[in-house]
């Protein structure tokens, strides 16, 4: 790997965490004095992705604007690194008219068809789109691939064991890519999951399946390297697990009583890791670490202003954009 790719990979984790801790601010600012899940800038449920973006960016280093992620309820990572339009993407976690879906989808709901990302707040509802988009690419010959990404709890969902079969079976350009970060929601993976590793299940549909023990990315950036170019060579699926840490709470207002380990987080945390690495390997220094986060914060920034000056939507406009029969709401 040449060191400007090091440093493209180490700068989209730096954004990823500036903008996670930044709605991490906002979500947060105007829910006080008590914790008012409803109130706010940016009411509802809030699922921030810091610690797995060594997830995000390893993979999506690989992909092209044409190639498709349906990504997951804890979207954002995947989101910025498959270069989703952060303006109108932060006016959509907003719920404002310029967001992605006017302002009706929210945070678990960023669709950008100009990047072809998707996700959704249904824990592995993106696998059998994913699955469907891949049919397309293949039948144009187009070498496109799409990323289904899931949780490993959801992992356990009889959509995932479909989409693996049927994926294997038409030798579709999927790649399946597993976040394990330990916990669905606060069960712990022992309780939820037979397998130590998601790569046995690859074994099972007779796909590739790797699993990245040490959330680095670097690693993921090369098991990603070779199952996409696998896929986009009509080679067919394959599967990548990366054991992933989530830095925060399932949604934010978890008081996570249940996770004892959280004390060891800081010691774990992937980019001062990886920051030292690239330090050591003299590819970076404090001149770079300053410019990459200056630079995040300005995007981060504008992103936030330009989702505050959108307006809210009206209310008169709650029922455009829904999809109704129309025998439906009459009485005869
Ligand atoms: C079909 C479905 N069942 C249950 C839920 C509720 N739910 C939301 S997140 C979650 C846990 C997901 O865990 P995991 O897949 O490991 O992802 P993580 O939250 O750890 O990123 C559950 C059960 C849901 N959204 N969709």
């Amino acid at each position: 790997m040449d060191n400007t790719t090091r440093l493209d990979l180490y700068r989209t984790m730096v954004l990823i965490r500036t903008y996670e801790d930044a709605i991490l601010r906002e979500y947060h600012a105007d829910k006080k004095p008590g914790f008012d899940i409803g109130a706010g800038n940016i009411p509802g449920e809030m699922h921030l992705a810091a610690g797995q973006e060594p997830v995000a960016a390893g993979v999506c280093a690989h992909l092209r604007t044409d190639d498709a992620v349906t990504a997951t309820h804890r979207p954002h990572h995947f989101a910025i690194a498959k270069h989703v339009d952060l303006n109108k993407m932060t006016a959509e976690i907003f719920g404002r008219v310029d967001g992605l879906g006017r302002g009706r989808g929210g945070h678990m709901h960023l669709f950008d068809p100009a990047v072809h990302f998707s996700c959704s707040g249904i824990i592995a509802e993106g696998l059998p789109p994913a699955l469907g988009m891949a049919l397309a690419f293949k039948r144009q010959g187009s070498g496109r691939v799409a990323v289904a990404v899931t949780g490993e709890g959801a992992a356990n969902q009889g959509a995932f064991h479909e989409s693996l079969n049927l994926a294997a079976v038409w030798k579709l350009p999927v790649i399946f890519v597993v976040e394990d970060n330990d916990w669905g929601i606060s069960v712990p993976r022992s309780a939820s999951t037979s397998v130590k590793s998601n790569a046995t299940r690859a074994d099972a549909y007779e796909m590739p399946g790797e699993r990245v023990e040490d959330n680095a990315v670097e690693d993921v950036y090369s098991a990603a390297e070779r199952a996409i170019s696998r896929a986009r060579q009509g080679g067919g699926p394959s599967l990548i697990e990366v054991h992933t840490l989530r830095l925060y709470g399932h949604f934010e207002g978890d008081a996570q009583g249940y996770r004892p380990e959280l004390q060891s987080v800081p010691g774990h945390d992937p980019i001062p890791t990886y920051e030292d690495r690239l330090r050591t390997a003299g590819i970076l220094d404090d001149t770079v670490v300053r410019s990459a986060r200056a630079e995040a914060e300005r995007i981060v920034e504008d992103a936030i202003s330009f989702a505050k000056e959108s307006a809210e939507p009206s209310p008169t406009t709650c029922l455009d954009y829904v999809f109704a029969a129309p025998s439906m709401g009459r009485s005869n």
